[in-house]
Parts: structure tokens; C-alpha cells; sequence
């Protein structure tokens, strides 16, 4: 402490108080830390330290009461003298539309605000402050009585233990949500696997958990965080600040006396502003540091709330417009085994249709045995399938409660479910793989989808059903069959007309030119992806010298590591691969020379680009082989080492990052003219 500090240590304890709370204001609800955390870890000893030596000087506000105090036996109840309100439900466009008008009605036409806010998924509460104290928090029970959590509520650091500045009334209830934001929840969970406890289903279930503990000392340790979006009780506002007269103007005074309010709070005019704002927010839920179920629509006017009036426990002058659920149950029919072009297994769950995160999921991969066990999923269980955002559908879990007692555990099958060959687990790895290799028929109808495709010899016209077909009556059975193929063949396939076999056998023709490149990564072998492909063309220009390379020469190619290179070298040195290599180039498979280009001299070399929003003028997947081929690396996601973000149409929480990061940001008239040149 600096001398200049007064030794009277009531005054002392005030100061630190006063300090306390105006950093952890900063660093709780502003999100604008000004000390390091050692520094506030520092003033909070000294404070500890200080009400051990006076502990007549200890008050209910003093931040050391954030820690937690005495193991409750149970909560006791707390009747609201203002019946906390629920939200109607809207799920639509034209529900928004109908909720506009009806309130239009209600107001006689008269012009009327809407303020928009985030709906988050937390748990509603209601703190009573009595002379700027806090005294008092309630859940929302069933609307009319809650539980006191006062002691839990203590704990969380974005909740101030006393109103800032001097003007606030001598009685204040207020109203939000108690939530746990996505990263805490991760860290929480994580914690809790590591003590070989329990974990969270998600933010929700863990903020009300954590609610509900009867031990504050563990809330305490629990990332809690709360937006305030309203009021209950007021009494005697303060007359140098009257009670503001509009929802928008509420929520200021709330963020003066020290809560934090969410910073997406907007004024929308009309229905067409709520809607766009709705898919805004839409567009960014993952991107937001907490979960949301939707958004909550107001009347800004309390004058006009009033008039609108209530419908049993809703406010009419208020709608939540609700997400399209991202976690949903579902019965799991069957697990059905998939096999891919290298032989992986796949166990992939066949689900009843479900509508989850805005699209119809039937399917999805459960990974390996590895994940079905620790997932403890069975057949016939009733599951817990999510999609948040872009991401694909997951089986989350089961839930055990509906399980029949008939179920067994899942067993991945010792053999190839097509070929019948072995299947083994190598090298530690997660799937296990069938051993028939070009034996194996699902395998070579994978190969060939795989050499047939867009990024690779971009065959038009020979979809996944005709080659399944194809190989199924044995007119191909290797890639190399593919050259030999005629119109008469084609046609006695199923729904093959004479027009659709010549076009076909057109593009078998054209596909022959090609470059070196593509071609590679058409041959399918494994760790070889598009990028890795490019770099071995460029470094070796001809495909002899490829041939001709071992494991450890391939090491000097930029983007070829030990297992690529050993794959590499295992594909060229087995003679049936030979055989098919031979058939493809005696088939006029050709590709011009690559002379002078090196990796260097790419236009693109070291860009690591993230593509994000919908491209208008080209697919997505051809922007991606075309930046490849100038050098670019791809990801999916945005990071500090992305160089570049090209951003489409209705971009969204990649392209947010993007500026976070200040990383450069091109449109897509900018990345055509990458093309071009
Ligand atoms: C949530 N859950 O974020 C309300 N809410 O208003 C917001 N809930 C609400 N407002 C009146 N933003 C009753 C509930």
C-alpha cells in the first residue's frame, strides 16, 4: 500500500473496496480490464487480510463476500411482488408480421418502437437492491415464487454487490438472465472430467446446476455471467435520475448502476428491421461468446407496454422469435458401416428424420468404435442429435432413461461388411480398416467416385450411383477401366439414354487432358490432398521422377511429410499400381510440361486463405482448387495464421473474426481477379 493511503483501517477497507469493485467492473461487465489479475489479486489480499484483523469491519458488499459462505440445507421460497413475466413464442416470419399488427391494434395505430435484444439461454432472476445494496436474489420459480440464491449470486463478479454512483432509487429490483458463457462451460467441463465427475449437457444445464448448489464456495468456482434486460420493483427512483420511461432508456440506467447489458441491443422500426436483425444475430450465434435460443422483440414506450397490457403471465408488448432448436432427440434405427476409398470403417448412424439447426438430418457419422463407446450409444436408443451453425450433425448422446433393456452395446464388425476381407486397426489409429484393398468393391467404387471428381478429373456426368453401377456389373474395376468404356456399355445401364452415354463418353474423352497435378491427387493415395499433389508437380515437374523417388527424397518437397512420402513410395512400388499407371497413359491420359513454374513463384505461395459467405460467380469448391493452384493454402477456419479472408455474400462470424484479427478481407470480384492473372 502507498504511504499516501490512510492507515485508519476502516477508511482503508472502504478504499479497497471502492478499488475492487472498479476493477472488477471493468474487467466483469465493461470487458475492459485495466489491471493485470495479479495486481487485483494483490488488493483483494490486503482487503482479506485486513477484515481477519477487523472483522467488525466486514460488510455484506465487501468484494471478499464474492468467495462463498456457509453450506445451506436448503433454499428458502420468495413470493415476487412482481410476477416475473414469460415470453410467447414465435417461430416464424409471418408470426413476427401477425405480432406487429396485433400491437398496432393495441395502440390504435399510433407509430410505436421495437427494441430488439439477444434471447439468451440462461435462467431468469431478480435482485433486490434496498439503499444500493444488494439484499436479495430470487430465481423465477414458477413466475410468482422463486428460491433465495442470494448467497450463489454473491459469487458471480459481473453481479455488483452495490449500485454504482449515488443517484439510484432506494429500492430497485432487477431482472435478467443468469448464463454460462460457451468457453467457461468448455473449461468447466473439462475440470470435471479431470476429477472424473460428471459433466454439463450444455451452458444451460450447467448455469442452473451451478444455480442450484447449496454450497456457495462451488458457485464461486462456476463462470457465471448475467445480462440485465429489465425491472421489478422501484421504489423512490432518486430525483436527480427519474426512472427513465422507455425499455431503451431502462437499460442505460441499468448499465450506470453498474450491470452489464447485452451490447446487442437495437432499435428496430418496423417488422422488416426485426426480421433483419434476426438474421443477423442468426448469422452470428456461434460466433457469440454465449448461447442464445432466439431473439426477444419490446415495445420501447412503458406508456404504450402498459397499454398493450398482459395475456396471463406474458406481456403483450413482447415475443421471443425462437432459433431453429440446435439439439433435438431422435431414435437411433440402425448403425450402418460405410466403407471409404483407403478401407476406413465408418459407423454412421441412421436416424429417424429429425428437423435440427434449421435442416432435416437422417444420417450422421459416429466417427469409430472408439467414439461409440465413450458416447455409450446403442442401437434403438433415443438420442441427442445437435447442428449448431455450418457444422455437421453430431449424436451427442443417449439418453439412458428411455433405453430398452433389450439394448447391447454396439461392436464394430471384425470384417468388411462389402468384401468380407479382415478388418484391422494399425499404427494406433482411431477406424479400423478393411485389408481387402482393390479387392474390395466399396473401395474401388470410392476410388473411382474419387478420380472421377470435380478437383480431380472432373469427369462430368459420371455421378456416384452410375460408377456403383458400373462396378457392380463388372465393366470397370479399375480406374483405368474407365477409358475402355463404350456408348452400348453405358446404355444398358439403368436411366442412361443414348444422348446421356455419348455426352458421357465426351467427357471420359475430355478429362484426358489434364494437368499433372490433378491427376496425382486423382490416383487417390492416401495423405495426398490437393495442395500436397500441387507441391510434388512443382517440385518434380514430370511423373517419371515422382515414380522414381523413395520415402526419404520425397521428405525435400515442401508439404510432403514422412507418412505422405511413405504412402507415396508404397503406391508407386506395387505392381498392380504400376499395371493401372501404364493403362491410364496408354490411354492418352497427358498433361502439358510443367517447364519453369516453382512453388516460389506462385502468386498465391504462403497465403493461408479462409473462404467464408456464398460466391456468386463461381462454386465454392472451384475457388478453392483455383487458389490452390496458385500457391494458396485453404482452411476452414480463421485464425491468427490466416493471411487472407475472401468474404461472399451474407458473410457472417468468420468474417467478424477476420476483422477482429485485422486480417486483410477481399471481396469476391477481387478474388476473380486473382484468376485473371
Ligand atoms: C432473455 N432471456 O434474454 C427477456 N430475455 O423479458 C430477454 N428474457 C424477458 N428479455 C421479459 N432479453 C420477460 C423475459
Amino acid at each position: 500500500m502507498s504511504d499516501k493511503e490512510p492507515h485508519d483501517p476502516y477508511k482503508q477497507i472502504q478504499t479497497l473496496h471502492k478499488r475492487l469493485n472498479y476493477h472488477a467492473h471493468r474487467y466483469y461487465v465493461l470487458d475492459d480490464p485495466e489491471l493485470p489479475d495479479s495486481e487485483y489479486d494483490k488488493l483483494f489480499r490486503e482487503l482479506e487480510l485486513l477484515e481477519k484483523q477487523h472483522p467488525e469491519l466486514m460488510t455484506l458488499d465487501s468484494p471478499s463476500q464474492r468467495v462463498g459462505g456457509k453450506i445451506l440445507d436448503s433454499f428458502t421460497s420468495i413470493a415476487h411482488q412482481i410476477p416475473m413475466l414469460s415470453l410467447s413464442n414465435a417461430f416464424s416470419d409471418d408470426d413476427i408480421k401477425e405480432f406487429y399488427s396485433r400491437i398496432s391494434d393495441l395502440l390504435n395505430h399510433k407509430e410505436f418502437v421495437l427494441i430488439a435484444e439477444p434471447k439468451l439461454d440462461g435462467l431468469a432472476i431478480s435482485l433486490r437492491y434496498e439503499q444500493g445494496l444488494l439484499v436479495q436474489a430470487a430465481t423465477r420459480g414458477d413466475g410468482t415464487t422463486g428460491e433465495d440464491v442470494t448467497q450463489n449470486v454473491r459469487t458471480i463478479q459481473s453481479i455488483p454487490l452495490h449500485l454504482s454512483g449515488d443517484y439510484y432509487p432506494k429500492v430497485l429490483e432487477v431482472r435478467g438472465e443468469i448464463f454460462m458463457p460457451k468457453k467457461g462451460f468448455a473449461q468447466l467441463n473439462q475440470r470435471q472430467i479431470d476429477k472424473g465427475e460428471k459433466t454439463f449437457a450444455n451452458p444451460r444445464n450447467a448455469a442452473a446446476g451451478s444455480l442450484r448448489q447449496l454450497d456457495s464456495k462451488i458457485v464461486a468456482s462456476r463462470p457465471l455471467d448475467m445480462f440485465c434486460y429489465g425491472i421489478g420493483v422501484v421504489d423512490q427512483a432518486h430525483k436527480k435520475m427519474p426512472l427513465a420511461q422507455s425499455h431503451s432508456e431502462i437499460l442505460k440506467q441499468l448499465h450506470t448502476w453498474g450491470f452489464a447489458v447485452s451490447p446487442e441491443v437495437k432499435k428496430c422500426d418496423n417488422w422488416q428491421a426485426c426480421l433483419n436483425y434476426y438474421q443477423s444475430i442468426l448469422s452470428r450465434r456461434e460466433a457469440l461468446p454465449y448461447e442464445i435460443d432466439g431473439v426477444v422483440y419490446k415495445v420501447d414506450d412503458i406508456a404504450q407496454q402498459q397499454q398493450a397490457g398482459f395475456i396471463s403471465r406474458a406481456p403483450r408488448w413482447a415475443i421471443a422469435h425462437k432459433f431453429p432448436a440446435e439439439e433435438v432427440t431422435t431414435p437411433l434405427l440402425d448403425i450402418e458401416v460405410q466403407v471409404g476409398r483407403t478401407g476406413a470403417l465408418t459407423p454412421v448412424a441412421r436416424l429417424q428424420a429429425v428437423f435440427v439447426g434449421g435442416v432435416t438430418v437422417t444420417n450422421a457419422t459416429l466417427h469409430n468404435q472408439t467414439e461409440i463407446d465413450r458416447k455409450d450409444i446403442r442401437i434403438g436408443d433415443t438420442v441427442v442429435v445437435r447442428r449448431a451453425g455450418d457444422v455437421i450433425p453430431e449424436v451427442v448422446r443417449p439418453i439412458l432413461s428411455q433405453r430398452l433393456d433389450s439394448s447391447q452395446a454396439y461392436v464394430m464388425p471384425t470384417h468388411c461388411p462389402i468384401c468380407h476381407s479382415l478388418a484391422e486397426r494399425v499404427n494406433n489409429e482411431a477406424k479400423s480398416r478393411c485389408t481387402g484393398g482393390l479387392f474390395c468393391p466399396a473401395q474401388r467404387k470410392e476410388a473411382i467416385k474419387h478420380f472421377a471428381s470435380r478437383k480431380a478429373m472432373d469427369i462430368d456426368g459420371l455421378g456416384d450411383k452410375l460408377v456403383e453401377q458400373l462396378v457392380d456389373c463388372g465393366f470397370i474395376e479399375t480406374i483405368a477401366d474407365l477409358f475402355q468404356l463404350t456408348s452400348i456399355q453405358l446404355v444398358a445401364m439403368e436411366r442412361m439414354a443414348d444422348k446421356s452415354a455419348d455426352n458421357l463418353i465426351q467427357s471420359i474423352e475430355k478429362s484426358k487432358s489434364t494437368t499433372l497435378a490433378r491427376f496425382l491427387y486423382a490416383l487417390g493415395i492416401r495423405e495426398v490432398g490437393e495442395a500436397t499433389a500441387l507441391a510434388l508437380a512443382n517440385f518434380y515437374k514430370t511423373l517419371e521422377c515422382i515414380q522414381h523417388k523413395n520415402a526419404e527424397d520425397l521428405l525435400e518437397v515442401p508439404d510432403v511429410g514422412p507418412v505422405a512420402a511413405h504412402n507415396i513410395d508404397t503406391f508407386f512400388a506395387q505392381s498392380h499400381n504400376q499395371q493401372v499407371l501404364n493403362n491410364l497413359l496408354s490411354s492418352g491420359i497427358h498433361w502439358p510440361e510443367i517447364i519453369n513454374k516453382t512453388l516460389d513463384e506462385l502468386p498465391l505461395e504462403g497465403e493461408i486463405i479462409v473462404l467464408t459467405g456464398t460466391l456468386l460467380h463461381i462454386k465454392r469448391n472451384d475457388a478453392k482448387t483455383r487458389l490452390i493452384e496458385l500457391g494458396a493454402k485453404v482452411s476452414g477456419s480463421v485464425s491468427k495464421k490466416t493471411t487472407l479472408v475472401i468474404a461472399g455474400d451474407k458473410a457472417g462470424s468468420k468474417l467478424i473474426k477476420a476483422q477482429e484479427l485485422n486480417i486483410k478481407i477481399v471481396d469476391e470480384t477481387e478474388m476473380m481477379a486473382f484468376f485473371e492473372t
